[in-house]
């Protein structure tokens, strides 16, 4: 048996990449590799993401022991643990530094009479947390040459070479905030001319958020009567939270009940919909009935309003029977 020895590094940089070290003049390709798993990963900021460090066998090689090596960037990244894979179920090596940016980690099957493994497996599962967006750009995998080489594998044999080492990519993005009315009824006094509706997202995004806003049908006012239809995009400039639109109102003589006009939000971009993401601005009427009364009431309720009258003041005839001022009531 031709004993060879390796150490698979890794660097997990503003990106992350594998690298190997050979130690003995093994360069037959196997078929092992070793790869982040899953990439392209994309991972939302200041939350947690694991990623597998994942040793690829398409050959069906006989390994032993493995090796990663990392650098990531202490800028984007910090790693919160990092759980052993199942297969090579002795650790041998297991440390990281988050002020360096650094991972090391080693395991193998334990003892030389332990089967080898000849498939895929995961060496090592890592958490870590994202730092700060990366603005675009990916982390990739960058090719560290050349690592160390320990004597932890000694005697166990078949410790094979990654021939094949994959690039990955990380990429850290902002959570999209929602987008939603200030409220979900609004008020305007008919004279008034208009009113200004606030939006507002949840949280400023380093991304332009947009959102369509509009009247709608199905309220009780009457476009172009009581007011104007009114709809555009509204734009958030990164770092802005809050934008108004403004809804037209018409002044009229006509004596009326108070009427509403539908608000809608529709299609946000880089963002999400929020609540309320429609509304109702009720129009209150400024006209007073003239005197008499009679220019909104019902012919029928016109007919019974003497009658209204009358037992109103039958009620308060009795109510006067009752109160005596000197004596008790009774
Ligand atoms: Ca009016
Ligand atoms: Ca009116």
């Amino acid at each position: 048996m031709i004993k060879r020895l390796a150490s698979i590094g890794l660097a997990l940089f503003v990106c992350l990449t594998l690298a190997l070290g050979m130690v003995g003049g093994v360069a037959a390709d196997d078929g092992v590799g070793m790869a982040i798993d899953p990439t392209p990963k994309t991972a939302t900021v200041s939350q947690n993401f694991t990623v597998d460090i994942k040793v690829t066998n398409s050959g069906g090689a006989e390994v032993n022991a493995a090796g990663a090596h990392l650098n990531f960037s202490t800028t984007y990244l910090e790693v919160v643990s990092i759980a052993p894979g199942t297969a090579l179920g002795t650790v041998m090596t297991n440390t990281h530094s988050n002020a360096a940016g650094t991972i090391d980690y080693e395991a193998t099957v334990g003892t030389p009479t332990n089967p080898p493994v000849t498939t895929d497996f995961v060496l090592a599962r890592v958490t870590f947390r994202a730092k700060a967006v990366t603005a675009g750009t990916p982390l990739t995998f960058v090719f560290t040459p050349a690592l160390r080489q320990t004597a932890v594998y000694a005697g166990i044999g078949n410790v094979l070479n990654a021939e094949n080492v994959d690039d990955g990519t990380v990429s850290i993005t902002a959570p999209m905030p929602t987008v939603a009315f200030s409220a979900s009824t609004y008020s305007v006094n008919e004279g008034s001319g208009s009113r200004l509706i606030t939006v507002q997202l949840s949280a400023t995004s380093t991304a332009t958020v947009t959102v369509n806003y509009a009247t709608t049908t199905g309220g009780t006012a009457s476009a172009g009567l009581d007011y104007t239809t009114a709809g555009a995009t509204l734009t958030f400039s990164p770092g802005q939270i809050s934008k108004t639109f403004s809804v037209s109102i018409a002044d009229d003589t006509t004596v009326e009940p108070s009427e509403t006009v539908n608000l809608a939000l529709t299609s946000p971009v880089n963002a999400t919909p929020g609540s309320p993401n429609t509304a109702v601005l009720t129009i209150v009427d400024n006209d007073a009935a003239p005197v008499g009364g009679t220019a909104y009431w019902p012919n029928k309720l016109l007919m019974l309003l003497p009658w209204i009258a009358i037992g109103a003041a039958v009620i308060a005839g009795i109510s006067l029977l009752v109160r005596r001022r000197h004596g008790a009531v009774r």
